[in-house]
């Protein structure tokens, strides 16, 4: 359902396009030379041509050729003067040049297109900053390298690398979820306490067992159509963004440093599966994080910074007003004991989220968040996301 996207692009009316049209003939002496020279008489010069044998019964020939039209007219001469020698001429396709084309940044068509994703991690994969609590401890890194090293071999359509994971990663696991989930219940959205006990149920979420991506990624297709795939790090934006587009999360599957089970700067497995899981079993919310990465598909540079900002005031830290009371919702807070219970005391700054505001503001991302964006609900937040959307310029449209 949701595995390809196609695009369109707007045609104006004038050019230059890139135009494909097919014209048959009959198969006889010299006729493919007469078309040329049809062509060729009005000062248009051809960048491609291929023939194929007709699927009619009279062995006519095909023809498909492509070439630079500097506006519609000119575009319909070259049809009116090959229609009075050939059977039919049909204008396959036509769009802006490649000058206008070149200027929309590659963007993935299928699930499968986020393979190439797969080494392009940014940072905190495989080499770890050297203030990061992990970086001086040997068999941490060992153990990081083992896991994300199965992330970059990993293809589309594939199960998920099953870890067996140690005895003191376990233990780091059970802290951050016994802490949790002590406050889930006065910290977390309705909609987060309502599906946790579901993958306790289905998915082995508890204190003694790091759940296996696998298993999650199953029970979250059946609920909303999303998939987790493995990755070794942070990604770009625009990739880690491209691929919400497809309902595809890219998932961590190492755990953080033992020294530091309140907060990690960096995604970890229990970033992923505390925080962001249980949001991506719901319709709402999935909807909206899809949303935000068919925007991001083919954006500019700078659109594509919005996009991540408003990504990481709300996906990541957002907080929701529910029943008088503020609540998190933002998986980053979701996975962070020590975050979680700052971010709902009087410390941090709390402004509504408004996306034309949200988007350009600057944020921190190794430290407890100084400012978070309120929203009204995940509806509401939809809504304005989506209007914010089509303010940004795009010279096509995706679905
Ligand atoms: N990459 N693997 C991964 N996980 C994230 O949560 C993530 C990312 N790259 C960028 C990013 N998040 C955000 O900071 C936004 O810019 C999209
Ligand atoms: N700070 C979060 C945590 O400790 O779980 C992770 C945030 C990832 C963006
Ligand atoms: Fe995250």
């Amino acid at each position: 359902m949701y595995s390809e996207v196609s695009y369109i692009a707007d045609i104006n009316e004038r050019g230059p396009f890139i135009t494909t049209i097919l014209f048959s003939v009959n198969d006889r002496l010299g006729i493919l030379d007469e078309c040329l020279t049809a062509i060729k008489d009005l000062n248009v010069s051809l960048t491609k041509i291929e023939s194929r044998p007709s699927r009619t019964p009279d062995w006519d020939y095909d023809f498909f050729v492509d070439f630079s039209a500097e506006d519609t007219k000119q575009l319909s001469r070259i049809v009116t003067a090959l229609e009075k020698i050939t059977k039919q001429v049909k204008v396959v396709s036509t769009s802006t040049t490649s000058a206008t084309t070149e200027q929309v940044p590659w963007f993935p068509r299928k699930k499968s297109d986020l393979d190439s994703f797969a080494d392009k991690v940014l940072e905190m994969g495989e080499e770890l900053d050297s203030d990061h609590p992990g970086a001086k401890d040997p068999v941490y890194r060992a153990r990081r390298s083992e896991i994300t090293r199965l992330a970059k071999i990993y293809r589309h359509g594939q199960p998920i690398p099953e870890i067996k994971y140690a005895p003191e990663e376990i233990s780091t696991w059970g802290t951050v979820f016994r802490n949790l989930t002590k406050l889930f219940p006065t910290h977390a959205c309705r909609e987060h306490q309502y599906v946790f006990p579901l993958l306790v149920q289905n998915c082995g979420y508890g204190e003694d067992n790091i759940p296996q991506l696998e298993t999650v990624s199953k029970f979250l297709k059946e609920c909303t159509g999303f998939t987790l795939r493995p990755v070794m790090g942070l990604l770009s934006s625009r990739d880690f963004l491209n691929s919400l587009a497809f309902r595809v999360f890219h998932s961590t599957q190492y755990i953080r440093h033992h020294s530091k089970p309140f907060y990690t700067p960096e995604p970890d497995v229990c970033h992923e599966l505390l925080g962001h899981a249980p949001l991506f079993c719901d319709p709402d919310f999935a909807e909206f994080s899809q949303e935000i990465g068919l925007s991001s598909l083919g954006a500019s540079d700078s659109d594509i910074e919005k996009l991540s900002t408003i990504y990481w005031f709300t996906v990541e830290f957002g907080l929701c007003r529910q029943e008088n009371e503020i609540r998190a919702y933002g998986a980053g807070l979701l996975s962070s004991f020590g975050e979680l219970e700052y971010a709902l005391s009087d410390k941090p700054q709390k402004l509504s989220f408004e996306p034309s505001k949200t988007a350009v503001q600057k944020y921190i991302v190794t430290e407890y968040q100084p400012i978070y964006f309120v929203a009204e609900s995940f509806k509401d937040a939809q809504q304005k996301v989506r209007e914010f959307a089509k303010t940004l310029n795009r010279p096509f449209s995706v679905r």
